[in-house]
């Protein structure tokens, strides 16, 4: 009786994020839950008959959450009135495909811009102010230094977010919220219109000030900088606190888009409080300057003003589509901040990046972008690669905060993975490294990837594609060889072995070599 009292109760919880050991953990009815997700194209779920064939694609990659867009225009296509039913149906064929939703809000900006706002604030740019360059130029983004803007983003999405309560409330279909869409300002680092120029004239706000010297230890080393060089003043204008120029006016900006945006989660979250994040569309070429980039989002180097401005966002989040992936995840994960990816591109590598991802960093979340775009999903390496990783999840869920997870990814001129791990030292190679096969000989290597679950000191599952594993034993003297190696599967949690892995299979003894797979070592 206790025990299903308890079950009930983990079961009626809102989905929620939970500080695990040094992981952040994302539950779900009362679970940890990966997302193994895909985005929608932007003007996919704006139709429901457009999604029905959709859906049998999404279970066929064997996502368990899709991330899908829910518009501001489409919502409240007149003021005040609130049109549900493409929100209705989307959890309705959600739940029918036993796929969770991760809802975007297209509001007051996506990738910049405003495009998603209702006509009848596109049309009232007297009620509605637009951002404006130095040269007072209007752009098509409402500048966030209004009142109005906030007010009337912030209802439809309070909206939004009641009605998700009251709909959506027992049955957990949604499980977080995207708040906006890559916020930046563009083409400059500020905006420059009336209310913005005079935000600008007044001090930097004290709450900024106060979260900069209670956090001096950690900060960006760009603003940390910035603000020294000029004394580290505890109060006085954004010039005279960081001196002139558009780093400062980058920070400004970032500051009020912070701002904004915790009104906005804030509310929303009175409502119904589900866990939010934001997306940042990454700079990655560091020759670009504020203002040639989209400025002012939730980018690394913007951390700790985003972080003062809105408390009511539980992640930082990046959207990759470039090739470095190590180096922004790195620059995302650093002080112990949860890695949480809503858009990749769709591509190849990206099954390899995901079992990394998960295995390295503990990522909450895996999405590549478009995801509906593929005409074979059965074939996609990602949706099998997804399989696998339902499979582990609760092994990899519950070993995680224990520290005995490892992730691996292997590109042609990688350095050999190291990891230590129970009793071993393990090195991870691509396996072309091999050079049995005449891929080894191509000029391109695909880019290979795998994690390793220590279940006991001697006991290892691992699941990957294309790697070589040897390990040695980390007690000094001492030499150490694989009992047995399987490969198989877990069904319904319980492992269920398939093939017994010997001879040529592992090079009589010597490593381990993974096709697409699950594989149990002792
Ligand atoms: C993304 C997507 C969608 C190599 C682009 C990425 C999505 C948005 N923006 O398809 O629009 O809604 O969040 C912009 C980064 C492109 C950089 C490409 C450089």
């Amino acid at each position: 009786l206790l025990l299903s009292t308890l079950g009930a109760r983990a079961q009626s919880a809102l989905p929620q994020l939970v500080k695990t050991g040094p992981s952040t953990q994302l539950l779900v009815d009362g679970r940890p839950f990966l997302i193994l997700g895909g985005e929608l194209g932007n003007s996919s779920s704006s139709s429901t008959a457009y999604m029905q064939p959709i859906w049998p694609k999404l279970q066929a990659m064997h996502l368990n959450t899709v991330f899908a867009p829910v518009y501001w225009e489409l919502l409240e296509p007149t003021e005040g009135q609130f049109d549900f039913k493409l929100v209705d149906e989307l959890l309705a064929d959600a739940r029918k495909h036993q796929i969770k939703l991760v809802l975007l809000w297209f509001g007051a900006w996506k990738n910049s811009m405003s495009v998603y706002v209702p006509a009848w604030v596109k049309t009232n740019v007297a009620r509605f102010p637009r951002a404006t360059d130095a040269q007072g130029h209007p752009q098509e983004i409402l500048t966030p230094f209004s009142p109005a803007n906030l007010e009337a983003d912030k209802k439809a999405f309070v909206a939004l977010m009641q009605h998700l309560k009251q709909v959506d409330g027992k049955a957990h279909t949604a499980i977080m919220v995207q708040v906006e869409n890559e916020i930046g300002m563009l083409p400059e680092a500020r905006s420059y219109d009336p209310a913005a120029q005079a935000a600008f004239a007044q001090p930097v706000p004290p709450e900024l000030l106060a979260y900069l010297g209670q956090h001096q230890a950690t900060l960006r080393p760009e603003l940390a900088a910035q603000w020294q060089r000029h004394g580290a003043k505890t109060q006085g204008s954004w010039t005279e606190v960081f001196g002139p120029g558009i780093a400062t006016d980058e920070f400004f900006q970032a500051w009020y888009y912070a701002t904004y945006t915790n009104a906005l989660a804030a509310a929303g979250k009175a409502a119904y409080p589900l866990p939010m994040y934001v997306n940042a569309a990454i700079n990655y070429r560091p020759d670009r300057l504020p203002g040639q980039y989209p400025s002012a989002g939730p980018l690394p180097h913007l951390f700790d003003v985003w972080e003062a401005g809105a408390p009511a966002i539980d992640i930082l989040a990046p959207d990759y589509y470039n090739p470095n992936f190590r180096y922004w995840s790195d620059k995302f994960t650093q002080g112990g901040r949860p890695l949480f990816s809503p858009e990749i591109a769709f591509e190849p590598g990206d099954d390899a990046k995901a079992l990394y991802a998960f295995g390295h960093y503990n990522c909450l979340s895996f999405s590549p972008f478009s995801i509906e775009s593929t005409d074979h999903p059965a074939q996609e390496p990602i949706g099998k690669t997804y399989d696998l990783l339902r499979q582990v999840t609760p092994l990899l869920t519950k070993y995680q905060p224990l520290g005995g997870v490892r992730g691996f990814m292997q590109a042609k001129d990688s350095a050999a993975g190291r990891a230590t791990l129970g009793d071993y030292r393990f090195t991870v190679k691509h396996d072309n490294t091999l050079g049995w096969t005449p891929e080894s000989k191509k000029t391109d290597w695909p880019l290979t990837g795998g994690l390793l679950i220590s279940v006991a000191p001697d006991e290892f599952y691992v699941v990957g594609t294309g790697l070589v594993i040897t390990c040695e034993p980390t007690a000094a003297g001492k030499k150490a060889g694989f009992v047995s190696i399987d490969e198989g599967r877990f069904v319904n949690g319980t492992w269920q072995p398939g093939r017994r892995l010997n001879g040529d299979q592992n090079h009589q003894g010597r490593h381990i070599r993974l096709e697409l797979g699950t594989y149990e070592i002792q």
